[in-house]
């Protein structure tokens, strides 16, 4: 069965929209097959987000992102990576499809709740970076 990582980030923590979005996933029929909350810090965001460390906005992520605990998810299912992708909704916010988890909640481009991993090669290599060799 396919893995995901997805993130709720802490604007979706601070919003009290984890259940929300918690919801979503599992009415999907998504499994979630582990969960903790973490606070992240700048070293870990630059393996994460190495490709955009040379862009202009990359601080602003930076300063997002380690404001507060993010909840870091396994999510397991059938094409779960590109299905996650589709629940999540475009990247950016005027992009995001009304009923997608971004479209309905996200109002930033920057502040946009939840990361889903791109790739089933990234998932691997994500869900090693925030949870180990499980
Ligand atoms: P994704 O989260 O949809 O995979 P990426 O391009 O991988 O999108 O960007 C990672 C994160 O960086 C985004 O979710 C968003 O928080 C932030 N970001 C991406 N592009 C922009 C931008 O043009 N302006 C501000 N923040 C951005
Ligand atoms: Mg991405």
């Amino acid at each position: 069965m396919e893995r995901t990582y997805i993130m709720l980030k802490p604007d979706a923590v601070k919003r009290h929209l984890m259940g929300e979005v918690i919801s979503r996933i599992e009415r999907k029929g998504f499994n979630i097959i582990n969960m903790k909350m973490i606070t992240l810090n700048e070293a870990v965001l630059k393996e994460h987000y190495a490709h955009l460390v040379e862009k202009p906005f990359f601080p602003e992520i930076v300063e997002y992102m380690v404001s507060g605990p993010v909840l870091a998810m396994i999510v397991e299912g059938n094409d779960v990576v590109k299905g996650m992708r589709f629940l999540m909704g475009a990247t950016n916010w005027l992009e995001a499809n009304p009923g997608t988890i971004r479209g309905d909640y996200a109002n930033s481009t920057t502040e946009n709740l939840i990361h889903g991993s791109d790739s089933v090669e990234n998932a691997e290599i994500e869900i090693k970076r925030f949870f180990g060799n499980i």
